[in-house]
């Protein structure tokens, strides 16, 4: 059977509101994660794993920091035919800007009709997990459907922040899709458990175009993909459900298959770190048979000197660990830490300095932010002041370049 033309759609002009002080000047997908990636690697890799090189990145908000990382550590696809190409919002339709996640696709047809594509695999841009999309191309193409939409088991009480699924007797046709619900059904089999939207799609061209167009013309619509799109075809009995508990990647252990985090608040972003740095990692960016791919900056190793010492952490090229210790972190690249400092449970994005006998638990500064000698964040920490965020789960959060005053 010939291979199914595939387009590659990756929406990332969300504003990520929740994950702030960390997208004050970039869109989510742009933010560091994991020490050398950013969050859009994720779905990238998946994708170009899979073989689809034809994807097209749909940016809007803040889209500077994410459209130059697209376009130098993604660069090398410009080598082999230009397989990821950053697309702007180009109000093409008029003067206005993407008013939702269906209106971004509306307003990039143009790019659907030059490909001429059977099928569109439109994924989000800002979760952390390894799938073969490829798979679910397949369970698309075998069941029929017009839509198909990837699911995964999560707790109820968290799953009022997704697209809640309800399938019929066969398991499989969506006969219910609620939006972010404030009680959200639970499955059949389990109280506590409800089925999630992963805001993973895969589409029949022809008839997501006639999909987009019926919503565009709807003036009630909010022209939103989990809000819209998808319950339209649930209305025509078209929509199913991809169990992404049958996804398989090679190389993935018993431990981490199955892995997917949405990253969208600064707990869950915190979280997913120590997932990393976790002995047996709950999510193993080392596992080379399905690699997340990227481009960090040519830096000399990480160096440690004068005792300088990390445990259950990753510490990346160009860092240097002088008498200092970590524990329990993510280090990115080229940063410095001295003598008699502490770092606990933190994630440290690049460029971060910080200087002798400081104390940083439990907290996530951005680039380039600075910790003085002595100074202590994430401890007895000041809440008046806003040079800080503190999450709902006690992570002090400091925004980029900010010089922590003692
Ligand atoms: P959310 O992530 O809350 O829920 P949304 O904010 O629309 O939905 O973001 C979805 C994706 O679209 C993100 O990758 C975002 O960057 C992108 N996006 C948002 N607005 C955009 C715009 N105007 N232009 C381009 N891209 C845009 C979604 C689904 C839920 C599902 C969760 C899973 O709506 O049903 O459960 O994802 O995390």
């Amino acid at each position: 059977m010939a291979k199914p033309k595939v387009l590659g759609i990756v929406l990332a002009g969300g504003e990520g509101k929740r994950l702030w002080p960390l997208t004050a000047d970039r869109a989510k997908p742009a933010v560091p994660f994991g020490g050398n990636f950013r969050l859009i690697d994720f779905v990238l890799s998946n994708l170009v794993n899979a073989g689809y090189l034809k994807i097209c990145v749909l940016t809007q908000y803040k889209s500077h920091s994410l459209d130059r990382h697209i376009t130098t550590s993604w660069r090398m696809s410009q080598l082999i035919g230009n397989y990821v190409t950053p697309v702007p919002a180009q109000q093409r339709l008029g003067p206005r800007w993407y008013t939702g996640s269906a209106d971004a696709i509306l307003q990039s047809l143009n790019l659907v009709y030059d490909e001429n594509p059977d099928y569109l695999v439109v994924f989000g841009a800002d979760h952390v997990y390894r799938m073969d999309p490829s798979q679910m191309v397949q369970a698309h193409i075998e069941s029929g459907a017009e839509a198909t939409v990837a699911g995964i088991r999560v707790p109820r009480r968290e799953a009022t922040a997704f697209g809640v699924i309800q399938t019929g007797a066969d398991g499989y046709t969506i006969d219910q899709f609620l939006e972010k619900p404030a009680d959200p059904p639970a499955v059949p089999d389990d109280p506590d458990v409800a089925y999630a939207s992963m805001g993973n799609y895969v589409f029949s061209t022809k008839a997501m175009i006639e999909a987009l167009k019926e919503d565009a013309a709807d003036e009630s619509s909010a022209h939103d993909m989990g809000g819209n799109i998808i319950p339209m075809f649930v209305k025509r009995g078209t929509a199913h459900v991809y169990d992404f508990a049958r996804n398989k990647v090679p190389g993935a252990t018993d431990r981490d298959a199955g892995y997917w985090r949405d990253v969208g608040t600064l707990d869950a972003y915190h979280d997913a770190h120590m997932d990393l740095v976790s002995v047996e990692p709950i999510f193993n960016l080392y596992n080379r048979a399905w690699p997340i791919l990227s481009l960090p900056p040519t830096l000399p190793p990480a160096k440690f000197v004068e005792d300088g010492t990390a445990r259950d952490s990753m510490i990346s090229a160009g860092s240097i660990i002088s008498g200092a210790t970590v524990t329990r972190s993510v280090v990115s690249e080229d940063v410095h830490i001295n003598a008699g400092s502490r770092v606990e449970g933190s994630v440290l994005l690049p460029g971060v300095r910080i200087g002798r006998n400081a104390v940083v638990r439990h907290a996530i500064l951005d680039k380039n932010v600075v910790v003085p000698d002595g100074a202590k964040v994430g401890v007895d920490v000041d809440l008046d002041n806003d040079l800080y965020t503190v999450s709902p789960g006690g992570i002090t959060v400091v925004g980029k370049n900010i010089t922590i005053a003692h």
